[in-house]
């Protein structure tokens, strides 16, 4: 399945209230003139007060501290883009899928691309006998999701990969904060946890490097990520986990695929491309 991005279908109200510049389909591509493109601009207040995680305001300060280094590892923090070298307008990186209606950060905190790494957790479903359950011949999959606190939509229990982190601690610190609550547990459960998020994460397949369709995205910051899938063929291993949603998850649960699944962001595109690596039912 090619893999399609667009910047139009993503919400005019943005979260926090603001409404994006609206942009017309055909006008989406930045090769296509569009005179009449009054993006609005913003950034979250959240963003603009300098958390660890976000980047000065560039377009306002005269000279930054240090200029960022754009298109490359700056320092403890990746600036390279899975879509290839982006171009810098007007002092800041341009979204290389087009126009979003809307120029800043907005809840993003780097300017450009913005990492995050997607564990697909996948297990057969089985029926009361433990038979795998099938759709049209071919086996049913289920996956770990969550439901996120900020726009209530199910989603994969991915996060932002944090300067200086890989995406392989990524994806086993977000899925043990999301899903098995491993903020709330003490040393001794924190220590479980760890040991089976090792054990399980073991050996995964990567099935994506490269943008999601995030409704954060704006004209000068935008998200990318990496997705593996890690599948419990035997029904063993992640059954064993006691789901317990936490951080920024408002629930969890094992989830039946298909393809009506309407996850967050380009969400549904990635557990698609693990049902095809698993040849499972959509
Ligand atoms: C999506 O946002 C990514 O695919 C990832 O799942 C998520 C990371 O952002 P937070 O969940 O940390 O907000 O674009």
């Amino acid at each position: 399945m090619a893999t399609t991005f667009t910047t139009h279908r993503q919400p005019l109200e943005y979260l926090g209230g603001v409404r994006r510049f609206p942009v017309p389909e055909d006008k989406t591509p930045w090769s296509v003139d569009y005179p009449g493109y009054h993006p609005v601009d913003y950034t979250a207040p959240r963003v603009l007060s300098r958390p660890v995680w976000a980047d000065p305001d560039i377009r306002k300060e005269e000279e930054p501290e240090k200029p960022l280094q754009f298109n490359s590892l700056d320092g403890k923090v990746d600036r390279k883009s899975h879509m290839g070298t982006y171009q810098i307008m007007d002092k800041v990186p341009r979204n290389p899928v087009g126009r979003t209606g809307m120029i800043g950060r907005g809840l993003l905190g780097r300017w450009g691309p913005n990492h995050a790494a997607d564990p697909v957790v996948t297990r057969w479903k089985r029926d009361g006998s433990g038979a795998r359950v099938e759709r049209e011949g071919k086996p049913v999959l289920e996956f770990v999701a969550v439901r996120r606190g900020d726009t209530g939509a199910w989603a994969i229990p991915g996060g932002m990969v944090e300067a200086g982190d890989t995406v392989s601690a990524t994806l086993k610190k977000e899925f043990g904060e999301e899903a098995l609550n491993s903020l709330e547990a003490t040393d001794e459960e924190k220590r479980k946890i760890e040991e089976h998020i090792n054990h399980l994460f073991k050996s995964g397949d990567k099935l994506y490097a490269g943008y999601v369709d995030d409704p954060r995205n704006t004209d000068n910051a935008w998200m990318e990520t990496v997705v593996f899938n890690f599948h419990d063929d035997s029904g063993e291993g992640f059954s064993k986990l006691n789901l317990v949603a936490g951080d920024d998850a408002a629930a969890v649960a094992w989830t039946e695929v298909h393809s009506g699944l309407g996850l967050y962001a380009s969400h549904s595109h990635f557990v698609r491309l693990a049902v095809e690596h698993r040849k499972a039912a959509w």
